[in-house]
């Protein structure tokens, strides 16, 4: 019997080159090339499958190119970059990687918080400059996390595990704002209260943004909300570039009504917004919040296993751990 033939369309550790290539004929892509759309859609022709990452777009236009499609696996939680409903109409199978990334997402989301709260790249880069002769009273001087407010905007699994590490381990009040309400247990267990969007950005003094990207997501933070906050403030943003309005944050931070921002994601990456280049209270890293040795492989591995089983194969045949749109299954 014929093998299924599958594109990987980003490069990944060969080990999972290897094991997809025990089950299904694999196209890789190991010299990670970023196909422009027309190459993607003929890549795919007579592919069954497709592993992604979330800078590969499966549309409409793409999957009628290819009806032969029949299952693509994103090594990402996040699948903005995924038309679920276009895939669901035509019996696409979607997937994720949910639960493997979230803690190490969450410390990361800590991390960059507690590095603008505490001015640690500004600092770095004075120091590198040759800038440091002497100490002063107010040299750097930041904000505390310890015994602040932490306002947590989507409140998911990462979000979830964000307010644990604040609330137990930082003795944070804190509050967050969500589509609905977490159960009491949810809430104890996070020691988190739920409070309107408003509340939020009015009360945080440390504000984390981890709510997925979509049409009703777009913008959710922009001017008239960052103008709604602390100017002793921080805002963090792991969640999706086009979530905040990277322009209006941009003049927040350089009119100081905003004290300074942590961000990981942004509005058209890997192109950064020219101004956010140039204030100095901004930590910026390039969408690296998952990147831990052992979390980027279990993604590549989960991502892997859904494609496997959509595929029918391997020992968990037919039941991928992981699907978006699981309708599709069933029908
Ligand atoms: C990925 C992410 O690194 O999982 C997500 O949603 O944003 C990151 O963990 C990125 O999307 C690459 O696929």
């Amino acid at each position: 019997m014929n093998k299924p033939a599958v594109l990987i369309a980003r490069a990944v550790f060969p080990e999972v080159v290897e094991r997809l290539a025990r089950y299904v004929e694999v196209e890789a892509n190991q010299e990670d090339r970023v196909f422009s759309k027309a190459e993607l859609i003929e890549r795919l022709r007579g592919k069954t499958g497709a592993f992604t990452t979330g800078s590969v777009v499966i549309d409409a236009e793409l999957l009628d190119a290819n009806p032969q499609l029949k299952v693509v696996a994103n090594m990402a939680v996040g699948y903005n970059n995924f038309d679920v409903s276009a895939c669901t109409a035509r019996g696409v199978l979607c997937t994720n990687t949910p639960d493997v990334l979230t803690e190490t997402t969450a410390d990361f989301g800590f991390a960059l918080m507690m590095a603008a709260a505490r001015r640690m790249t500004e600092a770095e880069h004075y120091l590198r400059r040759g800038e440091w002769n002497r100490w002063f009273y107010d040299m750097f001087v930041g904000s505390d996390i310890h015994g602040a407010t932490l306002g947590i905007l989507g409140m998911g699994r990462i979000g979830q595990a964000i307010a644990r590490r604040g609330a137990h381990g930082f003795g944070m009040r804190v509050i967050y704002h969500n589509r609905s309400a977490l159960s009491a247990q949810v809430e104890a267990e996070c020691k988190a209260t739920y409070v309107s969007k408003e509340t939020l950005l009015r009360e945080s003094d440390h504000l984390i943004i981890v709510v997925p990207y979509s049409k009703e997501s777009h913008h959710a933070v922009g001017a008239a909300e960052l103008a709604m906050m602390k100017p002793s403030a921080t805002l963090t943003n792991i969640a999706r570039g086009g979530v905040v309005d990277d322009a209006a944050l941009a003049d927040a931070l350089a009119d100081r009504r905003l004290a300074a921002a942590g961000l990981d994601v942004f509005e058209g990456e890997p192109q950064v917004h020219p101004r956010l280049l140039t204030v100095p209270n901004v930590v910026l890293t390039p969408h690296i919040a998952s990147a831990s040795v052992a979390t980027r492989r279990a993604m590549a591995e989960l991502a892997a296993d859904n494609l496997i089983a959509a595929l029918g194969l391997g020992p968990n045949a037919g039941k991928p751990p992981t699907p978006i749109n699981p309708e599709v299954l069933r029908a």
